[in-house]
């Protein structure tokens, strides 16, 4: 079989449905046997777009996702996505073009190092130079994009290799190994939650998906324990819940960070406790936290690299969560009162007031109407900025959404992503959440929404500055605006030049029924809302 087939078929044979990708003459042999494939090819219009595609399709499906790119410039592009996958440990399978054998070492056309250029940032860069050991390396890639803390890995493939013949086409797939918890260590945490007066548990994305939200369900409700969702990860526990202990980030309010440091116990499960998840590694805290804690996680590298834990386990977290589910005994009586105080601070902060800006709409004011007025089972995408600390603090989402954020901050991801998610699921909702600096990164690929019939529901928040750092500006150097002001085209206009159906929100409109009609629309739409900078995110004004 010829190399670029077996590669195909080995695609096939691990699940991928959909590969994302910008052509390259690096692996033509590659587009060529794809051609008749089941497998959707989605071209794109930026190789850090498809990146960001793939890495959403990975968040959605929990199997890797694939994008190819060409050599040089092309695999440069889709860096912030390799980026994105290792800080947000997704599995991503990167195929990159690379230069005849015959050349290598000659410094020719686009020629790159990409063990070097890829080392640092991905669990590995396999250059498949030789199609006999294809059946080998396509499955051990996969394997390591998704065991233990999953992420990237690069697979160069010269393109005179693609044409080789793989002379035993042995289709495999590698198991991963199974990580279990012992009996007694169950035992062990069930006595210490019974003995806990103020237990606290930290939920991480790897609970993303329906067994682990359900897993997680049961627990709290069985255990009666607070639950605080990390950075990102909102969409894993219920937020109206009076279990819901919030959602930790830098911008966590303090009487409700104030609250939960109070907690004795803490179970920290499917988080690599970073440092948002743990507000500046305050909670629990680095090196050595105030609280007993106990951290759950499939890898052992993340559990006490920086945080010290009493009792690390090296397991699935849902099956542990499950495991603590059964045979939950009475709690004691004090429990109750440290339920009610951590959903008191909690729903303070979640609690909403418009600030009625006069220079634009509130964006707060948009995303309680988005919140209200959206399906139940909506995807949000965000990108990165201001723009979402409302979604953050006052969308009650709960395991019905999908929350497909970035924990690292990456701006650009929020309109692929959701072109991504639509492709994945049509029909469900697409929403994203997106700023007038993120949406001129990657907004183009409403070109590649419009052509392969997404319909993303992309919202604009135009206020005129790259906002949240003129909040850092402002913070350290005020008053002294330096790079941080946008002038902006008219995105009402420029959505419809990509054939989406778009909305514009200006202040004094209504705001319920311009929503509406935009969740009303049936293809892919832009809301652009004309929105205030005086009013610059959930967390404050710009002025104070
Ligand atoms: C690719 C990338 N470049 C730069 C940054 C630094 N950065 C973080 S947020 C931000 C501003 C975002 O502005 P905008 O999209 O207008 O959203 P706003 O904060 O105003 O809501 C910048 C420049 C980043 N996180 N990612």
């Amino acid at each position: 079989m010829r190399a670029a087939d077996f590669i195909v078929e080995s695609l096939k044979a691990h699940g991928v449905k959909r590969v994302y990708c910008v052509p390259g003459e690096s692996y033509l042999a590659l587009l060529d046997a794809l051609h008749e494939s089941a497998i959707q090819v989605v071209i794109c219009r930026h190789e850090g777009s498809a990146g960001f595609m793939a890495v959403a399709e990975a968040k959605m499906t929990g199997i890797p996702g694939v994008v190819l790119v060409s050599r040089g410039p092309g695999a440069t592009n889709v860096a912030i996505a390799v980026h994105m996958a290792e800080q947000d440990a997704v599995p991503l399978i990167v195929i990159v073009g690379q230069v005849g054998r015959d050349e290598k070492y000659r410094f020719v056309f686009q020629e790159m190092d990409y063990g070097a250029v890829f080392g640092s940032f991905s669990k590995g860069v396999f250059e498949l130079s030789d199609a006999t050991r294809l059946p080998e390396m396509l499955p051990r890639a996969f394997r390591l994009a998704s065991e233990g803390v999953p992420g990237p890995v690069i697979l160069p493939v010269p393109e005179d290799m693609l044409r080789d013949d793989v002379p035993n086409p042995q289709l495999l797939t590698y198991p991963l190994p199974q990580v279990t918890t012992a009996p007694t260590i169950i035992e062990q945490l069930r006595e210490m939650l019974l003995h806990a007066e103020r237990p606290l548990l930290i939920a991480g994305s790897r609970l993303r998906g329906a067994k682990g939200a359900e897993a997680l369900a049961r627990f709290a409700a069985a255990q009666r324990v607070p639950v605080a969702v990390t950075w990102k990860s909102q969409d894993v526990f219920d937020n109206a819940s009076e279990l819901y202990a919030g959602h930790l980030d830098m911008g966590t309010v303090k009487p409700l960070r104030e609250e939960l440091a109070k907690a004795d116990l803490i179970i920290a499960a499917g988080t690599r406790l970073g440092d948002f998840a743990t507000i500046g590694f305050t909670l629990p805290q680095a090196p050595q936290p105030k609280q007993t804690l106990v951290h759950i996680y499939p890898d052992s590298h993340p559990i006490g690299r920086v945080i010290r834990a009493d009792i690390g386990i090296v397991a699935e977290p849902s099956d542990v969560l499950s495991a603590l589910a059964q045979n939950a005994r009475v709690a004691p009586a004090s429990r109750e009162r440290w339920i009610s105080s951590v959903h008191a601070a909690c729903a303070a902060g979640q609690t909403y007031a418009s600030r009625n800006p006069t220079d634009g709409v509130d964006f707060g004011d948009v995303t309680v109407a988005l919140a209200k007025l959206a399906p139940a089972n909506a995807v949000i995408t965000t990108d990165a900025g201001n723009m979402t600390t409302w979604a953050h603090r006052h969308w009650k989402m709960t395991p019905k959404n999908l929350l497909i954020g970035g924990v690292v901050g990456a701006m650009g991801n929020g309109v692929p992503a959701a072109v991504a998610a639509s492709l994945v699921d049509p029909s469900r909702m697409a929403i994203c959440f997106v700023g007038d600096g993120g949406v001129l990164m990657n907004g183009n690929e409403l070109a590649t929404a419009k052509a392969f019939g997404a319909t993303p529901k992309i919202v604009i928040s135009d206020n005129g500055i790259y906002g949240t750092i003129r909040t850092h500006q402002e913070r350290h150097y005020p008053h002294r605006v330096s790079g941080t002001d946008l002038v902006n085209p008219d995105f009402t206009a420029w959505a419809r030049l990509f054939g989406a159906e778009a909305f514009t929100l200006k202040l004094d409109d209504n705001i319920e029924a311009v929503v509406s009609a935009f969740l009303a629309a049936p293809g892919m739409a832009v809301l652009h809302v004309h929105a205030s900078a005086w009013s610059l995110s959930a967390g404050g004004t710009l002025p104070a």
